[in-house]
């Protein structure tokens, strides 16, 4: 199998980042004929490709346009591109390297679903993207592709870009909405759902940049040819960005079912010289890890990965050779959530603290063999008991590091380093 480059066929050409080179390549024609078809109709189209947001959560993206109420209201389109998943950078490349993109992808999808007003999210650190996508707005505008009597349709859209402040809760979709609502960015209890009760209170479609953005290639040539790509469940291609102990980095646009182990070995050129694979973790940090002889059974879709007890999430894929120490590694990944919990909820704002604690007095060679068992009680009690998956997102990977490497976490209490041959330990804090 190989690459199948739908969204990313024409990435390659800087000039695609303009409108004029994003027209050259039929950009915004699509858009036409959105126009000539009946919202239900695009709605209609969307779930019979069977597309699931790809922002991590694999949520059939039809079905979720399908629970705004019928009632007139006014609702917004709001593009989740927050991306702070650790080892997740493919919504950064579409929004350099292809701004006009999403904004087609946003036009369909709110012309879709009845909505006349859009933001986009973007994570602050991502200066470059949202200068890009300032840009293409610009040239959307005076296109007027933008704003209101879109190419004489008579259909009005505003879209904006609204810059984040760095904290990971706010890619969860209530928490966004705090946020952009200028409150503090701290998640909500579900139900209601944005698409009942969303920004401002009105209902609110949020979806992720490259969920957006294939609704144009499914309007474009059909859910019968989107299909074609990916599994029966899992349809379609999807964007992973790979990372970690491979010789080519970087994000690959692979159809959905592509076998985990060819993405490490052809298209991310395979380990480095001498090194074997150790682990991987399948999708962004909250993902349980997979040891090597599980990445050899794993094909990436939301099936298989389930099967294995882990997820797709938002398709980063960190892998790890034999030079990694599990312990070490787990230690950056427990700092990174007690530092991101937003405190709300005591199961995930202590929980994460004592993980984080627990796990660097191993490491720094204060640990108790009665800790391992410690870090697996406290991680159990904070699964499924707190507003946001931010929780579970922290414990599960402590559960699956503890479990499928004990070995390395029981050497380093007795011997007070790491098991792995020149592994050194460098403070997280
Ligand atoms: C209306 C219902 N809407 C569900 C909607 C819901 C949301 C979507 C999925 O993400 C995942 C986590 C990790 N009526 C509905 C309904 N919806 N039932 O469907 O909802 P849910 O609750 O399954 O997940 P979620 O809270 O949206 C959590 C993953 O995100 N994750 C990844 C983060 C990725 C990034 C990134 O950088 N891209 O941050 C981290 O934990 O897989 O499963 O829209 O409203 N009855
Ligand atoms: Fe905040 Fe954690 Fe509760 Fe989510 S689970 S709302 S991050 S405290």
């Amino acid at each position: 199998m190989a690459e199948v480059k739908v969204l990313t066929e024409f990435y390659h050409l800087d000039e695609y980042q303009t409108l004029a080179g994003y027209k050259a390549k039929g950009g915004y024609e699509t858009l036409h004929k959105a126009f000539k078809m009946q919202p239900q109709q695009i709605i209609d189209e969307v779930k019979a490709s069977g597309l699931r947001g790809r922002g991590g959560a694999g949520f059939p993206t039809g079905m979720k346009w399908g629970f705004l109420p019928k009632n007139g209201e006014p609702r917004y389109l709001l593009c989740n591109a927050d991306e702070g998943e650790p080892g997740t950078f493919k919504d950064r490349m579409m929004m350099e390297r292809a701004p006009h993109q999403l904004i087609e992808g946003m036009i369909i999808s709110a012309f879709a679903i009845g909505s006349n007003k859009g933001y986009i999210y973007v994570r602050g650190e991502y200066v470059f993207p949202i200068e890009c996508l300032y840009k293409a707005i610009k040239e959307a505008y005076a296109a007027g592709l933008l704003g209101k009597n879109i190419l004489g349709s008579g259909f009005d859209f505003d879209l904006d870009v609204y810059r984040g402040a760095g904290a990971y809760i706010c890619g969860e979709e209530t928490g966004m909405i705090s946020s952009l609502e200028g409150l503090k960015g701290q998640p909500k209890l579900k139900p209601p759902f944005p698409a009942v009760q969303g920004y401002l209170r009105k209902p609110t479609i949020v979806n992720n940049v490259e969920t957006l953005a294939a609704v144009t290639y499914i309007v474009k040539d059909g859910a019968a040819t989107y299909r074609k790509h990916g599994t029966e469940k899992s349809a379609g291609t999807k964007l992973f960005s790979l990372s970690g102990n491979v010789m080519k980095p970087g994000n690959y646009e692979v159809p959905l079912g592509y076998p985990l182990m060819d993405l490490i070995m052809k298209e991310g050129g395979g380990m480095k010289p001498g090194r074997k694979l150790k682990a991987c973790i399948p999708g962004g940090s909250s993902a349980p890890v997979l040891t090597a002889e599980e990445v050899a059974k794993a094909n990436l879709d939301y099936e298989s990965l389930a099967g294995l007890g882990t997820m797709l999430g938002s398709g980063a894929v960190i892998v790890l050779d034999d030079s990694q120490c599990m312990v070490d590694m787990l230690g950056v990944l427990t700092h990174f959530y007690a530092h991101e919990s937003c405190g709300q909820c005591t199961p995930c704002r202590e929980g994460t603290g004592w993980l984080d604690k627990v796990l660097h007095s191993i490491l720094e060679g204060r640990g108790r063999l009665q800790d391992i068992d410690l870090l697996i009680k406290v991680a159990d009690n904070m699964k499924g008991k707190t507003i946001c998956a931010l929780s579970d997102a922290a414990a599960l990977p402590v559960l699956s590091f503890v479990t499928k490497y004990r070995d390395e976490f029981e050497f380093y209490v007795r011997e007070g380093r790491s098991k792995v041959k020149g592994a050194t330990y460098e403070s997280h804090h």
